[in-house]
Formats: structure tokens, sequence, C-alpha cells
């Protein structure tokens, strides 16, 4: 049961409210305006964003440096099953007072393991029970669950993917009753990210049975989402690295050639994350331009990275030109929905107190709305669309007309450029105007 005479743990921080672009409010919204329209659609609906559980109401601040620094005054000793029940009320405090309508989370952040996987499914469901009341009582819905199959040490090896045909049927039991919880609690989505689903060295690894037992595992979860009715969207993360030196799930593209060879295409779209994108070295645009070009763009983590730290430092995202490009590809792809925009972002070690939480949260939903109104306004424009265009204009030329349709061949087009001599029409690629033009709409 939520403990009703529990103190709030932000009594000081009013709910946060849209104020426009000249308040002096810093727990305000500057640009994130819920109800307001773009392209006709509410930026609540544009952007569905999302708290993730684990680093905002789990985070500590430890890192392989030091010890935790976020001493939250809410965080209990004594029965843990307990404190997660009492940490609901901390978590719906803060989404209520921030104004999302999305969370999401690991089955270990809000319920404590247990001794067994009795145990651990017992605790689970204690919590979601308490989870279904706050929702139903908020409006608050889960964008996605997921499993973490990558702390404990028993997936030391990975998951699916391990070494270990009972860790692989463990894994499969804690993912069945992930589902059934996510399905519980409405979820719209589930979430694969292979933390572990990768190796260290090659030598030990046989790769071709790892990665055909990650599908095996999948087809599984999907084969049990179906027997249950589960409707929701999943999802596979990419990421390149971290905590292992190769992850299955590098990058989009190895993610579609994967769910492509398995046949597992129709079940699962992409969850692209901006920091595993640069972890790849890639753009996040390019990695939401490869899922959306070929249909696979599903929901998005919103952080970003350090270019000077080489890990995963899941910042909260700032950055205009970021968050631009970003929903100018959504835009184009026609948005995320079921998917939304979770914040996997933490706080920095350094910003310990509660109230860097409203601020981190607020900066984040205010550089994305700000986004959102850039890029529509880019789109509405068309101007970035018509020197695009213009680039490309010769295939509109009988000679690339033809080529599409497939009427040329190598033959035909000998015989052409035999005639001509020399391709002509090249122009310039414009890179400076394309990047000065993006500017005139920051
Ligand atoms: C870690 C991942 C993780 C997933 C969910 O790097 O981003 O948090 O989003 O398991
Ligand atoms: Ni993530
Ligand atoms: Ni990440």
């Amino acid at each position: 049961m939520p403990v009703d005479s529990q103190p709030q743990a932000f009594p000081d921080i009013a709910p946060i409210r849209y104020e426009g672009p000249t308040t002096k409010n810093m727990l305000a919204f500057r640009h994130y305006d819920a109800d307001a329209l773009v392209e006709g659609r509410s930026m609540r609906d544009h952007l569905r964003f999302a708290v993730s559980y684990w680093h905002t109401f789990r985070g500590t601040g430890s890192d392989p440096f030091g010890a935790p620094t976020m001493l939250r005054p809410w965080e209990q000793a004594g029965d843990p099953l307990a404190a997660a029940i009492a940490r609901t009320n901390v978590a719906f405090e803060f989404m209520e007072k921030l104004g999302v309508g999305f969370y999401c989370f690991h089955d270990r952040d809000v319920a404590p393991e247990g001794v067994t996987l009795a145990e651990s499914n017992k605790n689970l469901d204690a919590v979601a029970a308490v989870l279904k009341r706050h929702q139903d009582r908020s409006g608050i819905q889960l964008l996605w669950g997921t499993a973490n199959l990558f702390s404990h040490p028993r997936y030391v090896h990975g998951a699916a993917t391990t070494c270990n045909a009972e860790v692989f049927a463990f894994a499969a039991a804690q993912v069945k009753k992930a589902l059934e919880v996510t399905q519980h609690l409405g979820g719209a989505g589930y979430v694969f990210w292979g933390g572990r689903e990768g190796y260290q060295c090659l030598w030990n690894t046989d790769m071709k049975r790892e990665i055909d037992h990650l599908a095996r595992f999948m087809q599984m979860a999907v084969d049990y989402a179906k027997e249950i009715g589960f409707m929701g969207q999943f999802y596979f993360e990419p990421k390149p690295r971290e905590p292992t030196k190769h992850q299955y799930d590098f990058d989009c593209a190895a993610c579609i050639n994967f769910l492509r060879t398995y046949g597992l295409e129709k079940h699962v779209k992409m969850n692209i994350e901006t920091n595993h994108a640069t972890l790849a070295g890639h753009e996040m645009q390019h990695e939401l331009e490869y899922a959306g070009m070929q249909g696979f763009l599903g929901s998005i983590d919103a952080n970003t990275g350090d270019t000077l730290v080489g890990w995963d430092t899941d910042q909260f995202p700032t950055s205009i030109y970021l968050t631009t490009q970003i929903m100018y590809t959504i835009l184009k792809y026609g948005g995320l929905a079921p998917g939304g925009v979770n914040f996997d972002a933490k706080v920095r070690r350094e910003s310990f107190e509660p109230v860097d939480l409203f601020y981190a949260h607020i900066g984040g939903m205010d550089a994305f709305a700000r986004g959102l109104k850039i890029a529509a306004a880019m789109r509405a424009d068309g101007a970035m669309q018509r020197l695009l265009e213009d680039r490309y204009a010769s295939w509109s030329s009988p000679l690339g007309k033809k080529i599409d349709s497939g009427a040329e061949t190598f033959r035909s087009l000998e015989a052409a450029m035999l005639a001509k001599g020399e391709a002509q029409g090249c122009g310039s690629g414009r890179q400076e105007l394309f990047e000065n033009l993006l500017n005139t709409y920051l």
C-alpha cells in the first residue's frame, strides 16, 4: 500500500507550468506548451515525454571512481519492498508536478530482486499493483517496460546470448513476467536492450550460436505476447558497446539486418538513443533517418553524450541543434506514437539535490519543444526541402526517370554516355548553404 501519510518528496516545488519564452522562472516551461498545436497535433501528443524510473528514481551518482552522492531524503533503510512501494509515491509526485504523460522502467528498478524467481515475481506483483493505482489516479501511462538482464551476476556472460542454457531459461522466465506486468499496466511497448548480449573476446565466443539464441529469445517473446494478447509495440534498442566490447544490437543497420534475417521484422521497431548513436560513430539524425526510411522508427531515448568523454554519459539533451535534427526527422516519418521521447538521462553526479531532477527534465522538455517548433517551421517554409530536391533534379529528367523505372541497362547507359562523351550538369553540394539556411530558423 502507498504510505498515505508519507510527506511530499518535493514540498517546495509547485506543478511546472508553461510561462512562455520571456519568463524568468527557471522552474517553468518556456517552450513546452502541452496543448499548443503544431502541424495540427498537440505538443503533448507529438512528444509523449516519459521519465526513466532507473535514472531518476534509482540513480545514486556512483561511478567507477566514487560512491553515491545522491542521498535522497525519501530513501529509507530497511525492508526493500516497503521502500520500493514508498518510492512509487515519490515517482508519481515528481511526474505529476512535471506534467509528463509517461514513464518507463526495468522490472528491477521498481521492485527488488528476491532470493528466488518466485520471490522476485511476488515483489514485482506487489509494486505493480501500487503503480496501477497511481496510473489510474493520475492518468500517467507506461510507455514501455523492460527487464533488467544485465545487473545480476547470473548474467555475467549475457542473458539471451549466454553460454549457459539455464541462464537463458532464467532470462526467459524474467521476460515472461516483465511482459505480463507491462500488459497489466497497459504498457504501450516493450524494449529489448542487450546490455550484455555481446562479447569481450571472440576466442571464447561462438557468435553464430549466440545470435541465433538472441533471435530464438525474441521469437519466444513475440509468441508469448500473442498468446496473452499483449498488443504493445516491441522495440530493439541499438548500442554498439558498453558494458561489453561489442554489443550485437550495434546500430540500426545491424539491428534491422538481424530482425530481417530471423523473420522478426514485422514485430519489432527501433528505440533509438542519442548517446548510443554517438558511440556507434553516427549522428542521431543518421540513426533516425536509417530506421525511418525502412519503416522501423519506433521510439527514442532522449539524452546526449559528451564528445570528450568516451562513454554513455546519458546527459540531458539541451542542444537545440540536436533536437531540431531529431524532430525534423521524426516529423518527416509521421511521428513516434505509440512510441515517445523517453529521457534515458541522468543528472550529473555533482547535481545531487532533488531540485536538479526538475531542472534537468524541464530543460530537456523545452529543448525538444523548441526543436519541434523549429522543425515544423522549416517544413512549413519548405526551403530546405526545395534545396534538397534541387540537388536531385536530374532524376526528374527523362534519363533519371528511365533509370528509376528499370528501363535502362548497363548497355543502354553505355551507349548514351558514349554518344555524349562526358556526364554533364553536376552542381555544387551547397553544404554551407544548407547549414546556413538551417541557422536562419534557430
Ligand atoms: C543503457 C540503455 C538502457 C535501456 C533500457 O545504455 O540505454 O537504459 O534504455 O534497458
Ligand atoms: Ni536507453
Ligand atoms: Ni544508454
